[in-house]
């Protein structure tokens, strides 16, 4: 899968990409990063990609030709609008706060496409004719603003080649596959088997493998409640984890 980026800062999305599990898909050749630096579409001597709002305000806003110009060097696409061939656009991503959350749903729906192209805006905003004319998505990663696209970018990558096929190991899917069955992770312990007082929780020491599923599977419950209960509407547990489910709303909620 081929990812592009459109932004004014290419060094950061390019440095923040290339470790880990996404460095070694990337020299695998299963996924790769390409930026576009928009400011090299800019049209100006001075290479200025931004300017006042009209109306007034405080900030800047980057312009409309600067981004399209670049939309169209890396799409050879000059319409997006009308385009009449048959063949699919590329969709295009503007980060923004009033965008769609992204979630886990969202990040395997995009790790259908071949390629896809993220917009990452800066200053006040970006020129909404612009937007009307390339964009499809409006994606934000959270209800917090930040300065620019670029880490909500790398957020989205990052999250979304994990989807793609071949870019995890067998045990890494079954890790992921265990936080989508929709509960938290249960607590991880390593050696020693002591530390500061506390000790590996016995069962985990037992070598019975139908104990230890039971008991990550309560753990994974307990936390859910603690923290994300609003999860707990969406899973589906099997008879023996709605039991013990049931019996600890009991507990809490003794009416
Ligand atoms: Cl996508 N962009 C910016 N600038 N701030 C954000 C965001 C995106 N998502 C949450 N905050």
């Amino acid at each position: 899968m081929k990812f592009h980026v459109m932004t004014l800062f290419p060094e950061m999305v390019e440095q923040g990409l290339h470790t880990s599990i996404l460095g070694r898909a990337m020299d695998a050749g299963i996924i790769s990063v390409n930026t576009v630096n928009i400011r090299d579409y800019s049209e100006d001597k001075h290479r200025h990609v931004d300017d006042y709002p009209y109306g007034g305000g405080a900030g800047m806003v980057m312009a409309a030709e600067p981004i399209f110009k670049c939309y169209e060097a890396l799409t050879g696409v000059s319409s997006p609008k009308n385009a009449s061939s048959p063949v699919k656009r590329t969709r295009v991503v503007y980060l923004t706060p009033w965008g769609k959350v992204f979630n886990q749903e969202m990040a395997k729906d995009f790790a259908k496409e071949e390629e896809l192209i993220f917009l990452c805006g800066h200053y006040e905003g970006v020129d909404e004719r612009v937007l009307e004319e390339i964009v499809t998505d409006y994606v934000s990663i959270g209800d917090y603003v930040l300065s620019g696209g670029e880490l909500p970018s790398m957020v989205m990558i990052d999250a979304i080649a994990r989807m793609v096929p071949g870019v995890l190991t067998n045990e890494e899917s079954g890790e992921t596959e265990s936080f989508m069955n929709g509960l938290l992770e249960y607590p991880q312990y390593t050696r020693p088997e002591e530390w500061h007082g506390q000790k590996v929780p016995e069962v985990l020491l037992s070598g019975h493998h139908a104990k230890i599923a039971e008991w990550r599977m309560q753990r994974s419950i307990d936390r859910t409640v603690q923290y994300r209960p609003e999860l707990m509407d969406e899973v589906e547990l099997d008879k023996k984890s709605s039991k013990y489910y049931r019996e600890l709303k009991k507990q809490s909620d003794p009416e």
